[in-house]
Protein backbone atom coordinates (compact mmCIF):
# COMPACT_ATOMS: atom_id res chain seq x y z
CA UNK A 1 0.00 0.00 0.00
CA UNK A 2 1.79 3.09 -0.60
CA UNK A 3 1.63 6.26 1.55
CA UNK A 4 -1.51 7.98 -0.14
CA UNK A 5 -3.28 4.98 0.11
CA UNK A 6 -2.57 4.65 3.69
CA UNK A 7 -3.51 8.16 4.84
CA UNK A 8 -7.06 7.70 2.90
CA UNK A 9 -7.41 4.60 4.93
CA UNK A 10 -6.62 6.56 8.30
CA UNK A 11 -8.68 9.95 7.62
CA UNK A 12 -11.64 7.35 6.97
CA UNK A 13 -11.12 5.83 10.39
CA UNK A 14 -11.31 9.27 11.98
CA UNK A 15 -14.40 10.06 9.71
CA UNK A 16 -16.04 6.81 11.37
CA UNK A 17 -14.67 7.47 14.88
CA UNK A 18 -16.60 10.74 14.80
CA UNK A 19 -19.99 9.78 13.19
CA UNK A 20 -19.88 7.45 15.79
CA UNK A 21 -19.11 9.98 18.84
CA UNK A 22 -16.11 8.23 19.76
CA UNK A 23 -13.54 9.83 22.08
CA UNK A 24 -12.25 13.11 20.08
CA UNK A 25 -8.30 12.37 21.73
CA UNK A 26 -8.87 9.25 19.63
CA UNK A 27 -10.48 10.84 16.76
CA UNK A 28 -7.68 13.89 16.73
CA UNK A 29 -4.42 11.17 16.72
CA UNK A 30 -5.77 9.54 13.74
CA UNK A 31 -6.28 12.71 11.86
CA UNK A 32 -2.46 13.97 12.93
CA UNK A 33 -1.46 10.18 11.64
CA UNK A 34 -3.26 11.21 8.33
CA UNK A 35 -0.74 14.33 8.04
CA UNK A 36 2.15 12.47 9.11
CA UNK A 37 1.89 9.70 6.87
CA UNK A 38 1.24 11.77 3.78
CA UNK A 39 4.62 13.71 4.24
CA UNK A 40 6.74 10.84 4.61
CA UNK A 41 9.37 10.82 2.65
CA UNK A 42 9.84 7.12 2.65
CA UNK A 43 7.36 4.81 1.94
CA UNK A 44 5.38 3.44 5.49
CA UNK A 45 6.25 0.01 4.03
CA UNK A 46 9.52 0.60 4.71
CA UNK A 47 9.16 2.21 8.42
CA UNK A 48 7.18 -1.12 9.42
CA UNK A 49 9.59 -3.44 8.07
CA UNK A 50 12.09 -1.61 10.33
CA UNK A 51 10.05 -1.03 13.42
CA UNK A 52 10.45 2.65 13.02
CA UNK A 53 6.55 3.65 13.01
CA UNK A 54 6.21 4.67 16.76
CA UNK A 55 7.13 7.66 17.82
CA UNK A 56 6.40 9.84 14.60
CA UNK A 57 4.01 12.75 14.94
CA UNK A 58 0.56 11.08 15.93
CA UNK A 59 1.49 7.77 16.14
CA UNK A 60 1.43 5.36 18.97
CA UNK A 61 1.36 2.05 19.74
CA UNK A 62 -2.37 1.14 18.44
CA UNK A 63 -2.30 3.64 15.08
CA UNK A 64 0.83 1.97 14.45
CA UNK A 65 -0.48 -1.54 14.22
CA UNK A 66 -3.23 -0.65 12.08
CA UNK A 67 -0.88 0.70 9.31
CA UNK A 68 1.59 -2.71 9.88
CA UNK A 69 -2.25 -4.79 9.46
CA UNK A 70 -2.55 -2.40 6.30
CA UNK A 71 1.23 -2.76 5.14
CA UNK A 72 0.73 -6.08 5.56
CA UNK A 73 -2.32 -7.31 4.37
CA UNK A 74 -3.98 -4.69 2.49
CA UNK A 75 -6.55 -4.13 4.77
CA UNK A 76 -7.70 -3.82 8.56
CA UNK A 77 -9.85 -5.07 11.10
CA UNK A 78 -10.10 -1.99 12.72
CA UNK A 79 -12.03 -0.69 9.81
CA UNK A 80 -13.98 -3.39 9.36
CA UNK A 81 -15.20 -3.37 12.70
CA UNK A 82 -16.24 -0.06 11.99
CA UNK A 83 -18.14 -0.96 8.94
CA UNK A 84 -20.03 -3.36 10.41
CA UNK A 85 -21.46 -0.25 12.77
CA UNK A 86 -21.73 2.33 10.01
CA UNK A 87 -22.59 1.79 6.90
CA UNK A 88 -19.77 3.13 4.22
CA UNK A 89 -22.17 4.99 1.90
CA UNK A 90 -22.26 7.76 4.61
CA UNK A 91 -18.62 8.99 4.21
CA UNK A 92 -19.54 10.22 0.69
CA UNK A 93 -22.18 13.04 2.42
CA UNK A 94 -19.05 14.40 4.14
CA UNK A 95 -17.95 15.70 0.85
CA UNK A 96 -20.64 18.48 1.28
CA UNK A 97 -18.94 21.60 2.30
CA UNK A 98 -20.43 22.18 6.10
CA UNK A 99 -21.48 19.03 6.12
CA UNK A 100 -19.09 16.89 9.10
CA UNK A 101 -18.86 13.67 11.13
CA UNK A 102 -21.81 14.99 13.84
CA UNK A 103 -24.49 16.18 11.44
CA UNK A 104 -23.97 12.35 9.40
CA UNK A 105 -24.69 10.94 12.71
CA UNK A 106 -27.68 12.72 13.20
CA UNK A 107 -29.11 12.11 9.73
CA UNK A 108 -27.92 8.85 9.91
CA UNK A 109 -29.40 7.91 13.49
CA UNK A 110 -32.90 10.30 13.23
CA UNK A 111 -33.73 9.67 9.84
CA UNK A 112 -31.72 6.35 8.81
CA UNK A 113 -30.47 8.23 5.76
CA UNK A 114 -27.33 6.70 4.53
CA UNK A 115 -26.19 8.06 1.06
CA UNK A 116 -25.65 11.59 -0.67
CA UNK A 117 -29.35 10.60 -2.71
CA UNK A 118 -30.67 10.09 0.57
CA UNK A 119 -29.60 13.20 1.99
CA UNK A 120 -30.66 15.35 -1.06
CA UNK A 121 -34.12 13.87 -1.30
CA UNK A 122 -34.69 14.67 2.67
CA UNK A 123 -33.67 18.17 2.08
CA UNK A 124 -35.61 18.84 -0.82
CA UNK A 125 -38.49 17.21 1.38
CA UNK A 126 -37.57 19.78 4.10
CA UNK A 127 -37.09 17.03 6.29
CA UNK A 128 -33.66 18.21 7.97
CA UNK A 129 -34.77 21.27 8.88
CA UNK A 130 -36.61 19.78 12.38
CA UNK A 131 -33.35 17.70 13.21
CA UNK A 132 -30.99 19.48 16.25
CA UNK A 133 -28.55 22.03 15.34
CA UNK A 134 -30.26 22.13 11.43
CA UNK A 135 -33.04 24.70 10.41
CA UNK A 136 -33.83 25.73 7.13
CA UNK A 137 -30.92 27.77 5.88
CA UNK A 138 -28.74 24.79 6.93
CA UNK A 139 -31.14 22.55 4.66
CA UNK A 140 -30.47 24.99 1.95
CA UNK A 141 -26.96 25.09 2.41
CA UNK A 142 -26.84 20.95 2.14
CA UNK A 143 -28.56 21.61 -0.96
CA UNK A 144 -25.93 23.80 -2.08
CA UNK A 145 -23.49 22.05 -1.30
CA UNK A 146 -24.31 18.83 -2.97
CA UNK A 147 -24.43 20.89 -6.38
CA UNK A 148 -20.66 21.48 -5.43
CA UNK A 149 -20.14 17.86 -5.01
CA UNK A 150 -21.76 16.89 -8.08
CA UNK A 151 -19.85 19.36 -10.02
CA UNK A 152 -16.54 18.46 -8.42
CA UNK A 153 -16.07 21.43 -7.00
CA UNK A 154 -16.11 21.12 -3.17
CA UNK A 155 -12.14 22.24 -2.98
CA UNK A 156 -11.04 25.05 -4.90
CA UNK A 157 -6.64 25.59 -5.80
CA UNK A 158 -5.27 28.00 -3.48
CA UNK A 159 -4.83 30.07 -6.72
CA UNK A 160 -8.11 30.41 -7.35
CA UNK A 161 -9.04 31.67 -4.14
CA UNK A 162 -6.38 33.72 -2.83
CA UNK A 163 -6.89 36.42 -5.24
CA UNK A 164 -10.48 36.61 -4.86
CA UNK A 165 -9.99 36.77 -1.27
CA UNK A 166 -7.29 39.90 -1.80
CA UNK A 167 -9.91 41.42 -3.41
CA UNK A 168 -13.04 40.91 -0.71
CA UNK A 169 -10.23 42.28 1.89
CA UNK A 170 -8.86 45.74 -0.29
CA UNK A 171 -12.72 46.44 -1.20
CA UNK A 172 -13.29 46.03 2.82
CA UNK A 173 -9.93 47.91 3.45
CA UNK A 174 -11.42 50.51 1.45
CA UNK A 175 -14.54 51.12 3.10
CA UNK A 176 -15.18 54.29 5.50
CA UNK A 177 -16.59 52.54 8.37
CA UNK A 178 -13.41 49.72 8.29
CA UNK A 179 -11.20 50.23 10.71
CA UNK A 180 -8.95 47.12 9.62
CA UNK A 181 -9.57 43.60 7.66
CA UNK A 182 -8.20 40.62 7.31
CA UNK A 183 -8.58 37.05 5.71
CA UNK A 184 -8.50 34.47 7.76
CA UNK A 185 -8.73 30.32 7.31
CA UNK A 186 -6.43 27.95 5.02
CA UNK A 187 -6.22 30.98 2.44
CA UNK A 188 -4.59 33.10 4.75
CA UNK A 189 -2.45 29.90 6.14
CA UNK A 190 -1.77 29.29 1.97
CA UNK A 191 -2.80 25.19 2.00
CA UNK A 192 -3.16 24.66 -1.46
CA UNK A 193 -6.67 23.80 -1.58
CA UNK A 194 -9.18 25.89 0.31
CA UNK A 195 -13.10 24.90 0.88
CA UNK A 196 -14.53 28.50 1.76
CA UNK A 197 -13.17 32.18 2.24
CA UNK A 198 -13.38 33.12 5.84
CA UNK A 199 -13.20 37.54 6.33
CA UNK A 200 -12.78 39.47 8.84
CA UNK A 201 -13.27 42.79 9.69
CA UNK A 202 -13.70 45.30 12.50
CA UNK A 203 -15.51 48.48 12.72
CA UNK A 204 -16.78 50.45 15.39
CA UNK A 205 -20.16 50.21 13.37
CA UNK A 206 -20.17 46.35 12.30
CA UNK A 207 -24.10 46.53 12.09
CA UNK A 208 -23.58 49.14 8.70
CA UNK A 209 -20.19 47.44 7.43
CA UNK A 210 -22.24 44.20 7.19
CA UNK A 211 -25.35 45.55 5.38
CA UNK A 212 -23.09 47.29 2.99
CA UNK A 213 -21.31 43.82 2.40
CA UNK A 214 -24.08 41.82 2.08
CA UNK A 215 -25.36 44.47 -0.73
CA UNK A 216 -22.33 45.66 -2.66
CA UNK A 217 -19.39 43.47 -1.59
CA UNK A 218 -18.83 41.71 -4.31
CA UNK A 219 -21.18 38.40 -3.58
CA UNK A 220 -23.15 36.74 -5.97
CA UNK A 221 -25.48 35.52 -3.57
CA UNK A 222 -26.26 36.21 -0.35
CA UNK A 223 -27.56 33.81 2.19
CA UNK A 224 -27.27 35.26 5.46
CA UNK A 225 -26.97 39.15 6.36
CA UNK A 226 -26.88 39.43 10.07
CA UNK A 227 -25.28 42.19 12.43
CA UNK A 228 -21.99 40.42 12.53
CA UNK A 229 -21.98 37.95 9.85
CA UNK A 230 -22.73 37.53 6.31
CA UNK A 231 -22.45 34.35 4.00
CA UNK A 232 -22.66 34.16 0.59
CA UNK A 233 -21.40 32.52 -2.76
CA UNK A 234 -18.85 34.08 -5.04
CA UNK A 235 -20.32 33.54 -9.13
CA UNK A 236 -18.81 30.57 -9.25
CA UNK A 237 -19.95 29.12 -6.18
CA UNK A 238 -16.81 29.60 -3.35
CA UNK A 239 -18.31 30.14 0.01
CA UNK A 240 -17.73 33.32 1.62
CA UNK A 241 -18.17 34.21 5.45
CA UNK A 242 -17.47 37.73 6.63
CA UNK A 243 -17.94 38.33 10.41
CA UNK A 244 -16.81 42.04 11.75
CA UNK A 245 -16.17 42.48 15.18
CA UNK A 246 -15.94 45.92 17.12
CA UNK A 247 -11.62 46.57 17.31
CA UNK A 248 -11.32 45.43 20.88
CA UNK A 249 -11.87 42.02 19.92
CA UNK A 250 -10.35 41.87 16.14
CA UNK A 251 -7.26 39.90 16.91
CA UNK A 252 -8.81 37.21 18.62
CA UNK A 253 -11.09 37.06 15.83
CA UNK A 254 -8.50 36.79 13.17
CA UNK A 255 -6.64 34.10 15.25
CA UNK A 256 -9.58 31.55 16.13
CA UNK A 257 -10.77 32.18 12.03
CA UNK A 258 -7.44 32.08 10.90
CA UNK A 259 -7.16 28.29 12.42
CA UNK A 260 -6.22 26.04 11.84
CA UNK A 261 -8.66 24.46 14.13
CA UNK A 262 -5.63 22.02 16.07
CA UNK A 263 -3.48 25.31 16.52
CA UNK A 264 -6.22 26.60 18.31
CA UNK A 265 -6.90 23.77 20.37
CA UNK A 266 -3.16 23.83 21.38
CA UNK A 267 -3.85 27.21 22.17
CA UNK A 268 -7.07 27.30 24.41
CA UNK A 269 -4.79 24.56 26.16
CA UNK A 270 -2.07 26.36 26.65
CA UNK A 271 -4.21 29.55 27.82
CA UNK A 272 -6.20 27.13 30.65
CA UNK A 273 -2.77 25.74 31.78
CA UNK A 274 -2.30 29.66 32.72
CA UNK A 275 -5.44 30.33 34.21
CA UNK A 276 -6.70 32.40 31.46
CA UNK A 277 -9.63 32.07 28.72
CA UNK A 278 -9.01 32.14 24.97
CA UNK A 279 -11.96 31.81 22.62
CA UNK A 280 -12.95 34.35 19.62
CA UNK A 281 -13.60 37.56 21.36
CA UNK A 282 -10.14 38.00 23.55
CA UNK A 283 -8.13 36.51 26.14
CA UNK A 284 -9.57 37.19 29.40
CA UNK A 285 -8.33 36.36 32.86
CA UNK A 286 -9.54 32.81 34.79
CA UNK A 287 -11.83 30.21 33.59
CA UNK A 288 -14.95 29.89 31.98
CA UNK A 289 -17.25 31.31 34.58
CA UNK A 290 -15.75 32.55 36.84
CA UNK A 291 -14.11 34.89 33.39
CA UNK A 292 -12.75 37.96 34.34
CA UNK A 293 -11.14 41.25 32.36
CA UNK A 294 -9.86 41.12 28.95
CA UNK A 295 -5.76 40.63 28.95
CA UNK A 296 -5.42 40.72 24.99
CA UNK A 297 -7.13 40.96 21.65
CA UNK A 298 -7.04 43.73 19.58
CA UNK A 299 -4.48 41.96 17.48
CA UNK A 300 -2.59 39.25 17.49
CA UNK A 301 0.24 39.91 18.71
CA UNK A 302 -0.37 40.76 21.64
CA UNK A 303 -2.84 37.13 22.08
CA UNK A 304 1.10 35.60 21.64
CA UNK A 305 3.02 37.39 23.79
CA UNK A 306 0.09 37.22 26.86
CA UNK A 307 0.72 33.42 26.17
CA UNK A 308 4.28 33.80 26.28
CA UNK A 309 5.03 33.34 22.87
CA UNK A 310 6.62 35.32 19.61
CA UNK A 311 3.74 35.96 16.92
CA UNK A 312 3.68 32.68 14.42
CA UNK A 313 3.45 32.85 11.31
CA UNK A 314 -0.24 32.35 9.93
CA UNK A 315 1.61 29.41 7.61
CA UNK A 316 3.06 26.99 10.15
CA UNK A 317 -0.56 27.09 12.48
CA UNK A 318 -0.55 23.53 11.96
CA UNK A 319 0.18 22.21 14.75
CA UNK A 320 3.31 20.28 12.93
CA UNK A 321 5.35 22.07 16.05
CA UNK A 322 5.43 25.57 15.91
CA UNK A 323 4.19 25.93 18.91
CA UNK A 324 7.51 24.51 20.37
CA UNK A 325 9.12 26.05 18.11
CA UNK A 326 8.34 29.27 19.15
CA UNK A 327 8.33 28.51 23.09
CA UNK A 328 11.90 27.74 22.85
CA UNK A 329 12.90 30.76 20.44
CA UNK A 330 13.61 28.84 17.63
CA UNK A 331 10.75 29.55 14.64
CA UNK A 332 12.66 29.65 11.23
CA UNK A 333 12.99 32.76 9.78
CA UNK A 334 10.77 31.84 6.84
CA UNK A 335 11.46 32.99 3.43
CA UNK A 336 9.78 35.89 1.95
CA UNK A 337 9.22 36.96 -1.41
CA UNK A 338 11.58 39.60 -1.27
CA UNK A 339 14.11 37.28 -1.03
CA UNK A 340 13.46 35.71 -4.61
CA UNK A 341 16.45 36.74 -6.72
CA UNK A 342 15.52 35.01 -9.97
CA UNK A 343 12.91 32.30 -11.47
CA UNK A 344 15.21 29.47 -13.16
CA UNK A 345 12.52 27.38 -15.15
CA UNK A 346 10.65 28.88 -18.08
CA UNK A 347 9.60 28.30 -21.55
CA UNK A 348 10.24 29.94 -25.07
CA UNK A 349 8.50 29.72 -28.34
CA UNK A 350 11.45 27.77 -29.12
CA UNK A 351 9.89 24.67 -27.49
CA UNK A 352 6.22 25.39 -26.26
CA UNK A 353 6.48 28.36 -24.93
CA UNK A 354 4.56 31.32 -26.01
CA UNK A 355 6.79 34.27 -26.08
CA UNK A 356 9.91 34.43 -28.52
CA UNK A 357 13.26 34.91 -26.44
CA UNK A 358 13.72 38.11 -25.71
CA UNK A 359 10.59 39.35 -24.82
CA UNK A 360 10.08 36.15 -22.49
CA UNK A 361 13.40 37.74 -21.19
CA UNK A 362 11.81 41.11 -21.19
CA UNK A 363 8.79 40.00 -19.60
CA UNK A 364 10.91 38.48 -16.74
CA UNK A 365 13.03 41.36 -16.04
CA UNK A 366 9.64 43.16 -15.04
CA UNK A 367 9.90 41.26 -11.33
CA UNK A 368 12.95 43.11 -10.43
CA UNK A 369 15.04 39.96 -10.46
CA UNK A 370 18.80 39.94 -10.92
CA UNK A 371 19.16 37.23 -13.21
CA UNK A 372 17.03 34.65 -14.49
CA UNK A 373 17.47 30.86 -16.60
CA UNK A 374 15.91 29.63 -19.80
CA UNK A 375 14.79 26.13 -19.78
CA UNK A 376 13.26 24.89 -23.22
CA UNK A 377 12.59 21.16 -23.58
CA UNK A 378 14.66 18.84 -24.37
CA UNK A 379 14.22 16.72 -28.17
CA UNK A 380 12.70 13.40 -26.88
CA UNK A 381 9.33 15.86 -25.44
CA UNK A 382 7.94 15.60 -29.19
CA UNK A 383 4.99 16.98 -28.03
CA UNK A 384 6.44 20.17 -26.89
CA UNK A 385 8.62 20.49 -29.68
CA UNK A 386 11.50 19.68 -27.55
CA UNK A 387 15.13 21.38 -28.96
CA UNK A 388 17.58 18.96 -30.86
CA UNK A 389 20.67 19.38 -30.71
CA UNK A 390 20.71 22.64 -33.38
CA UNK A 391 18.05 24.57 -32.13
CA UNK A 392 19.70 23.64 -28.76
CA UNK A 393 22.85 25.25 -29.55
CA UNK A 394 21.50 28.18 -31.49
CA UNK A 395 19.64 29.03 -28.48
CA UNK A 396 21.90 29.30 -26.17
CA UNK A 397 24.46 31.11 -28.82
CA UNK A 398 20.89 33.75 -28.57
CA UNK A 399 21.31 33.78 -24.67
CA UNK A 400 24.63 34.75 -24.85
CA UNK A 401 24.47 37.64 -27.09
CA UNK A 402 21.38 38.62 -25.41
CA UNK A 403 23.65 39.16 -22.52
CA UNK A 404 25.96 41.21 -24.28
CA UNK A 405 23.15 43.94 -24.71
CA UNK A 406 21.21 43.53 -21.59
CA UNK A 407 24.25 45.03 -19.08
CA UNK A 408 23.41 44.12 -15.13
CA UNK A 409 20.82 41.27 -15.86
CA UNK A 410 21.65 38.17 -16.86
CA UNK A 411 19.86 34.99 -18.38
CA UNK A 412 21.32 31.77 -17.89
CA UNK A 413 21.30 29.28 -20.69
CA UNK A 414 19.38 26.15 -19.10
CA UNK A 415 17.51 22.91 -20.38
CA UNK A 416 14.76 21.01 -18.99
CA UNK A 417 16.00 17.71 -19.99
CA UNK A 418 13.71 14.50 -20.01
CA UNK A 419 14.95 11.75 -17.35
CA UNK A 420 14.54 8.69 -20.07
CA UNK A 421 12.78 5.34 -19.27
CA UNK A 422 16.11 4.43 -18.29
CA UNK A 423 17.54 7.08 -16.77
CA UNK A 424 19.67 8.86 -18.75
CA UNK A 425 19.29 12.66 -19.64
CA UNK A 426 18.31 13.74 -22.76
CA UNK A 427 21.20 16.11 -23.86
CA UNK A 428 23.04 16.16 -26.78
CA UNK A 429 26.45 15.27 -25.18
CA UNK A 430 28.61 17.85 -27.18
CA UNK A 431 26.38 20.69 -25.65
CA UNK A 432 26.46 19.72 -21.87
CA UNK A 433 29.75 22.18 -20.99
CA UNK A 434 28.12 24.72 -22.64
CA UNK A 435 25.03 24.85 -20.51
CA UNK A 436 25.15 26.54 -17.26
CA UNK A 437 22.45 24.44 -15.22
CA UNK A 438 20.21 21.72 -16.12
CA UNK A 439 17.19 20.57 -15.06
CA UNK A 440 16.00 17.11 -15.65
CA UNK A 441 12.32 16.24 -14.78
CA UNK A 442 10.21 13.25 -15.95
CA UNK A 443 7.34 13.44 -18.54
CA UNK A 444 6.91 10.39 -19.61
CA UNK A 445 6.20 7.05 -18.68
CA UNK A 446 4.56 7.65 -15.44
CA UNK A 447 3.20 4.02 -15.18
CA UNK A 448 6.35 2.73 -14.05
CA UNK A 449 6.12 1.11 -10.37
CA UNK A 450 7.51 3.19 -7.73
CA UNK A 451 11.69 1.02 -7.37
CA UNK A 452 11.99 1.72 -10.87
CA UNK A 453 10.54 5.32 -10.74
CA UNK A 454 12.98 5.71 -8.33
CA UNK A 455 16.03 3.97 -10.05
CA UNK A 456 14.88 6.00 -12.73
CA UNK A 457 15.74 9.10 -10.62
CA UNK A 458 18.63 8.05 -8.77
CA UNK A 459 20.68 7.32 -12.56
CA UNK A 460 19.98 10.67 -13.36
CA UNK A 461 20.81 12.38 -10.31
CA UNK A 462 24.01 10.05 -9.91
CA UNK A 463 25.46 11.14 -13.45
CA UNK A 464 26.38 14.59 -12.03
CA UNK A 465 24.78 16.15 -15.05
CA UNK A 466 21.96 17.32 -13.94
CA UNK A 467 21.59 20.44 -10.77
CA UNK A 468 17.79 20.47 -10.25
CA UNK A 469 15.20 17.84 -10.10
CA UNK A 470 11.69 19.25 -11.32
CA UNK A 471 9.12 19.03 -9.99
CA UNK A 472 10.01 16.09 -8.15
CA UNK A 473 6.68 13.82 -7.65
CA UNK A 474 4.72 14.39 -10.50
CA UNK A 475 1.50 15.13 -8.89
CA UNK A 476 -1.15 17.49 -9.78
CA UNK A 477 -3.31 18.96 -7.23
CA UNK A 478 -7.28 17.82 -6.98
CA UNK A 479 -6.23 16.01 -10.25
CA UNK A 480 -3.06 13.55 -10.49
CA UNK A 481 -1.44 11.66 -7.52
CA UNK A 482 1.88 11.21 -7.21
CA UNK A 483 4.01 8.93 -9.09
CA UNK A 484 5.41 6.25 -6.84
CA UNK A 485 9.01 7.28 -5.57
CA UNK A 486 10.78 6.07 -3.28
CA UNK A 487 11.56 9.76 -1.95
CA UNK A 488 13.56 9.39 0.82
CA UNK A 489 16.54 7.65 -1.45
CA UNK A 490 16.12 10.52 -3.04
CA UNK A 491 16.36 13.25 -1.11
CA UNK A 492 19.27 11.04 -0.19
CA UNK A 493 20.93 11.42 -3.94
CA UNK A 494 20.43 14.68 -3.78
CA UNK A 495 22.60 15.82 -0.57
CA UNK A 496 25.33 13.38 -1.67
CA UNK A 497 24.72 14.74 -5.30
CA UNK A 498 24.38 18.13 -4.42
CA UNK A 499 21.24 18.25 -6.39
CA UNK A 500 18.45 20.91 -5.47
CA UNK A 501 14.30 19.63 -5.30
CA UNK A 502 12.59 21.79 -7.67
CA UNK A 503 9.55 23.47 -6.17
CA UNK A 504 7.01 24.11 -9.09
CA UNK A 505 5.00 27.21 -7.97
CA UNK A 506 1.93 26.26 -10.47
CA UNK A 507 -0.93 26.48 -7.64
CA UNK A 508 -1.38 23.38 -9.84
CA UNK A 509 1.53 21.52 -8.90
CA UNK A 510 3.34 22.65 -6.02
CA UNK A 511 5.87 19.96 -6.37
CA UNK A 512 7.14 19.53 -3.84
CA UNK A 513 4.52 20.02 -1.48
CA UNK A 514 4.89 21.93 2.03
CA UNK A 515 5.54 18.74 3.88
CA UNK A 516 8.51 17.67 1.20
CA UNK A 517 9.87 21.06 1.52
CA UNK A 518 10.39 20.83 5.08
CA UNK A 519 11.55 17.11 4.82
CA UNK A 520 13.73 17.86 2.16
CA UNK A 521 15.62 20.33 4.08
CA UNK A 522 15.69 18.94 7.42
CA UNK A 523 17.94 16.45 5.55
CA UNK A 524 20.08 18.89 4.29
CA UNK A 525 18.75 19.08 0.52
CA UNK A 526 18.75 22.68 -1.22
CA UNK A 527 15.23 23.56 -3.06
CA UNK A 528 14.60 25.65 -6.04
CA UNK A 529 10.99 27.40 -6.44
CA UNK A 530 10.35 28.25 -9.98
CA UNK A 531 6.91 28.96 -11.90
CA UNK A 532 8.05 26.78 -15.16
CA UNK A 533 6.31 29.59 -16.78
CA UNK A 534 5.19 28.84 -20.76
CA UNK A 535 3.84 32.60 -21.13
CA UNK A 536 4.58 35.85 -19.28
CA UNK A 537 1.45 35.51 -16.96
CA UNK A 538 2.62 32.63 -15.26
CA UNK A 539 6.00 34.35 -14.07
CA UNK A 540 3.56 35.71 -11.68
CA UNK A 541 3.26 32.60 -9.75
CA UNK A 542 6.40 32.28 -7.84
CA UNK A 543 4.56 33.52 -4.88
CA UNK A 544 3.11 30.27 -4.47
CA UNK A 545 6.00 28.34 -4.64
CA UNK A 546 7.52 30.64 -1.39
CA UNK A 547 4.04 30.46 0.04
CA UNK A 548 4.14 26.27 0.07
CA UNK A 549 8.11 26.68 0.94
CA UNK A 550 7.07 29.18 3.86
CA UNK A 551 4.39 26.31 5.14
CA UNK A 552 7.49 23.80 5.07
CA UNK A 553 9.36 25.96 7.73
CA UNK A 554 12.11 27.25 4.61
CA UNK A 555 14.73 29.58 5.51
CA UNK A 556 16.14 31.96 2.52
CA UNK A 557 19.46 30.03 2.45
CA UNK A 558 18.21 26.78 1.61
CA UNK A 559 16.96 27.84 -1.87
CA UNK A 560 19.51 28.83 -4.42
CA UNK A 561 17.12 31.66 -5.77
CA UNK A 562 17.88 33.72 -3.22
CA UNK A 563 21.82 33.51 -3.36
CA UNK A 564 23.56 36.06 -5.29
CA UNK A 565 24.16 34.96 -8.97
CA UNK A 566 28.28 35.02 -8.65
CA UNK A 567 27.47 32.62 -5.53
CA UNK A 568 24.70 30.35 -7.92
CA UNK A 569 27.45 30.22 -10.30
CA UNK A 570 30.06 28.72 -8.47
CA UNK A 571 27.85 26.47 -6.87
CA UNK A 572 27.01 25.74 -10.49
CA UNK A 573 30.43 25.63 -11.64
CA UNK A 574 31.61 22.87 -9.51
CA UNK A 575 30.09 20.08 -10.71
CA UNK A 576 30.96 21.33 -14.07
CA UNK A 577 34.90 21.93 -13.08
CA UNK A 578 34.34 18.00 -11.85
P1 LIG B 1 -11.18 25.11 4.71
O1 LIG B 1 -12.13 26.24 4.64
O2 LIG B 1 -11.84 23.79 4.76
O3 LIG B 1 -10.15 25.16 3.64
O4 LIG B 1 -10.34 25.21 6.08
P2 LIG B 1 -10.30 26.35 7.17
O5 LIG B 1 -9.10 26.12 7.99
O6 LIG B 1 -10.45 27.69 6.53
O7 LIG B 1 -11.54 26.00 8.09
P3 LIG B 1 -12.99 26.63 8.25
O8 LIG B 1 -13.35 27.55 7.14
O9 LIG B 1 -13.91 25.49 8.52
O10 LIG B 1 -12.86 27.45 9.59
C1 LIG B 1 -12.02 28.58 9.65
C2 LIG B 1 -11.23 28.55 10.92
O11 LIG B 1 -12.11 28.65 12.04
C3 LIG B 1 -10.46 27.28 11.17
O12 LIG B 1 -9.20 27.25 10.53
C4 LIG B 1 -10.32 27.30 12.66
C5 LIG B 1 -11.59 27.92 13.12
N1 LIG B 1 -12.53 26.89 13.54
C6 LIG B 1 -13.55 26.38 12.81
N2 LIG B 1 -14.20 25.44 13.51
C7 LIG B 1 -13.56 25.34 14.69
C8 LIG B 1 -13.75 24.55 15.87
O13 LIG B 1 -14.64 23.71 15.95
N3 LIG B 1 -12.87 24.74 16.89
C9 LIG B 1 -11.87 25.66 16.82
N4 LIG B 1 -11.03 25.80 17.84
N5 LIG B 1 -11.67 26.41 15.75
C10 LIG B 1 -12.50 26.26 14.70
CA1 LIG C 1 -12.19 28.41 5.26
CA1 LIG D 1 -15.39 28.95 6.94
ZN1 LIG E 1 9.09 23.25 -17.77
Amino acid sequence: MTNVEIAAVLAKIADLLEILNENPFKVRSFRRAVETVSGLAEEATELVAEGRLVGLPGIGKSIAEVITELVRDGRTAHLDDLLEKVPESLLEMLRVPGFGPRKASVVYEQLGLTTLDELEAAARAGQLRQLPGFGAKTEQKILEGIELVRAGQDRWLLGEALPLAEEFVARLRAHPEVLAAEMGGSTRRRRETVGDLDLLATSNDPAAVCAWFAREGGLATVEMAGDTKVSGRTERGLQVDLRVVKPESFGALVNYFTGSKEHNIRLRERAQRMELTLNEYGLYRGIAEDKGDQVAGENEEGIYAALGLPLIPPELREDRGEIEAAEAGRLPHLLTDADMRCDLHMHTNASDGQLPLAEMVAAAREYGYSHIGITDHSASLYVANGLDRDRLWAEIQAIRELNAELGDFTVLAGIEADILSDGTLDIPEDLWPELDFVIASIHQGFSQDADRMTARVLKAITSDRMDVLGHPTGRLVLERPPYGLHLDDVLDAAREHDVAMEVSSSPHRLDLNDAHCRLAVERGVKLCINTDAHGPKELALLRYGVMTARRGWVEAPSVINTWPLPKLRQWLGQRRRA
